[in-house]
């Protein structure tokens, strides 16, 4: 992201010497609910939420355009201790994405048991001691409310953040607050992107994140984990007023892809069905949708495909 290349539009706002912008990063242990409050933030669909942990595997950029501030929000795969080659490669994303922002936002979920999981997340977030940070004990709607007082204080304790906002990122309870409460640590900047614009991720990220949502929703057990969405083909047809979208989802091994095509292709079938409603929904035009399962082995070790998928960066 090259901050400096990118100006305001609204000349209005340009004038305005308060007018705060930058790009906060979501960050958390699996399954902390990062997505869940990303889409909350926006009003809108743009990451997918699974009840299985790793379920982000790229930076997500969605911009928040208010009155008087954009916030530039950037969820990030769960960050956890893991020796896995693959895991280690989202990490880093998620490391990247902080030390790029100029305010970081770690969400902690307010059960217990975790304890161990969020240590390593704070000793990533002493690591860039001049960035401020805040903390969102999120899942409160989970948590008996007598607790709450204890958690937080116990949190305080384990970080020096500017503030705690106890949230339900699900129900939407506390995030008003605490969207305020970012504005407030953003740089005073005029608009970072243009103020009618949403995200900069394309239109091919959106429609291979859709299909890997329906795998992760049907398939069983580890094979989620194990395969990745390329879109081959992304275009409309004009005459049918359709989009045309052909995409291969990357299996690891053989026996992954009888099982993701399924007894008579049935599995697929149900994917590129599920998948073709959201499309459709998301892009609100007819999608002809085609799906092929290829195996492409060890694909989470291979740099070339993993740069190309949005896996790896740099
Ligand atoms: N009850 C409750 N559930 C929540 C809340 N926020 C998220 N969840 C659920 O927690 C699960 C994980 O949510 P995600 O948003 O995918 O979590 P994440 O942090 O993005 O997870 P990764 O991408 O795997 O790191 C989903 O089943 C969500 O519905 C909340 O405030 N309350
Ligand atoms: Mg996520």
């Amino acid at each position: 992201m090259d901050k400096d290349k990118l100006v305001g539009t609204n000349p209005d706002v340009r004038n305005d010497p308060s007018f705060r912008s930058g790009f906060v990063a979501i960050i958390g242990i699996p399954n902390a609910g990062k997505s869940t409050l990303l889409n909350r933030v926006m009003e809108g669909h743009f990451a997918i939420v699974t009840e299985k942990p790793q379920t982000t595997r790229t930076t997500i950029r969605a911009i928040k355009n208010l009155e008087h501030a954009q916030i530039i929000f950037i969820d990030t795969p769960g960050i956890h201790s893991s020796q896995k080659t693959f895991n280690k490669i989202l990490i880093q994303s998620a490391k990247n994405a902080c030390r790029e922002a100029d305010v970081v936002l770690a969400l902690v979920p307010a059960q217990r048991g975790r304890e161990e999981e969020n240590a390593f997340l704070f000793s990533l977030l002493e690591d860039i001691p001049q960035t401020p940070k805040i903390i969102a004990l999120n899942k409160i709607d989970k948590v008996p409310k007598e607790s709450l007082n204890h958690l937080t204080d116990t949190l305080a304790q384990s970080l020096p953040a500017e503030k705690i906002y106890p949230i339900s990122a699900l129900l939407g309870w506390g995030v008003e607050e605490l969207i305020n409460g970012l504005v407030g640590l953003l740089p005073e900047s005029p608009p970072l992107f243009p103020q009618d614009m949403e995200t900069d991720m394309t239109e091919r990220f959106f429609a291979s994140e859709i299909i890997r949502e329906k795998v992760f929703l049907l398939a069983k057990e580890e094979i989620p984990y194990e395969i990745a969405v390329e879109i081959e083909q992304f275009k409309e047809d004009e005459e049918k007023n359709m989009l045309i979208i052909s995409a291969v989802i990357h299996v690891n091994r053989p026996s992954q892809k009888r099982i993701i095509v399924g007894k008579n292709g049935e599995l697929i079938k149900k994917i590129g069905m599920l998948a073709r409603k959201d499309l459709e929904e998301f892009f609100q035009i007819h999608v002809f949708l085609e799906l092929w399962v290829r195996v492409s082995r060890n694909w989470m070790k291979n740099p070339r495909m993993l740069k190309e998928l949005g896996i790896m960066t740099g």
